[in-house]
């Protein structure tokens, strides 16, 4: 059921919310209407291998072989490589699967021969049948550090992963973000977008880091397009994941009102969540539509909506 549409939709996402955001619009749109940037400040050296999760959660999902009951990793992937690990007495915190080194194994041999992360993931996309383009949001590292209470600065994944995002968020850095690099890819995409969505992913965790690069921002801001971000919080609670606690830690309220403010002037338009309908603020250039995306029907009704209202602005 493609629709007929003559917008071009950047997606901005991180990893599981955002990828069903990217499922959804894969679902209605042709795939030369639709192009994907994802966060890569998750990625991280494990084991000599270079994981890139939020990429492979994209690709997993959009060629259907993600794990649905997590929303990461290869489904039904067996653990015979992680549990020989534990047999050497490791403490593999870091749950890989065997199909899931494959990918593992596959960028780090392509990265170590010179290939860009862009050119691995479109070898990837290629192969798993995805026939849209999915970016990472550099070919420069800009990994995500969070300096908790408990444990001093952490690298992103030992504060999400390791410790269950737990540890009391006291402050995040993006580093490397001032000077990043657009790839080729991401400013095209830029240039070539008539409309940009932010999916419902963590927007300190999983957007930051796209917009905190001063390269990508720039580029975001040169030209006159609808820039709208789809509510992360709905009655006060994260869909999934650490948001909500993490806002609280950052001294903020866990409402849409707050993520609109902290995107501030990198978005004009704003999609809260119908069951917050009575707080939202009525100005025309925001909506409210169903976005817990509870399954696939309502991951392409909720596209479908983005879609329709980004038609009439
Ligand atoms: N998330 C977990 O909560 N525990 C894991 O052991 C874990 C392993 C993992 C392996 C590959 C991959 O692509 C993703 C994985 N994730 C795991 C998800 C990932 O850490 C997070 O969902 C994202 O980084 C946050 O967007």
């Amino acid at each position: 059921m493609a629709l007929n549409t003559e917008q071009n939709i950047l997606l901005l996402v991180g990893g599981v919310g955002g990828a069903k955001l990217a499922l959804g619009m894969q679902a209605i749109l042709p795939p030369e209407r639709l192009r994907i940037v994802v966060n890569t400040g998750d990625d991280f050296w494990h084991y000599g291998l270079k994981i890139c999760p939020d990429l492979d959660t994209v690709l997993y999902t959009l060629s259907g072989r993600v794990e649905r009951s997590q929303g990461w990793g290869v489904a039904n992937d067996s653990t015979t490589a992680l549990e020989a690990l534990r047999a050497y007495g490791e403490d593999a915190w870091f749950r890989l699967g065997d199909k899931d080194i494959a990918t593992h194994l596959l960028r780090t041999d392509r990265l170590r021969r010179g290939w860009t992360l862009s050119q691995v993931a479109a070898h990837l996309a290629a192969q798993m049948g995805i026939s849209l383009q999915v970016m990472p949001m550099s070919d420069d590292d800009v990994p995500t550090l969070v300096e908790t209470v408990e444990h001093g600065w952490l690298e992103f994944q030992e504060y999400f992963v390791r410790y269950r995002w737990q540890p009391t968020l006291r402050s995040l850095r993006y580093q490397g973000a001032e000077t990043a690099r657009l790839s080729q890819a991401v400013a095209e995409a830029l240039a070539w977008a008539s409309a940009v969505v932010i999916a419902p992913s963590n927007p300190w965790l999983s957007i930051a880091p796209m917009l905190h690069m001063t390269a990508f921002r720039q580029a975001l801001l040169a030209r006159e397009l609808p820039r709208v971000a789809v509510t992360p919080i709905v009655q006060g609670q994260a869909i999934k994941g650490p948001t909500a606690k993490l806002m609280r830690e950052l001294g903020l309220e866990p409402s849409p009102q707050a993520v609109r403010d902290y995107y501030g002037a990198l978005i004009n338009g704003f999609v809260y969540d119908l069951r917050d309908a009575q707080v939202q603020p009525h100005d025309k250039r925001s909506a409210a539509f169903d976005t817990m995306m509870v399954d696939n029907n309502a991951k392409v009704r909720l596209a479908q909506d983005i879609l329709s209202w980004l038609a009439e602005w």
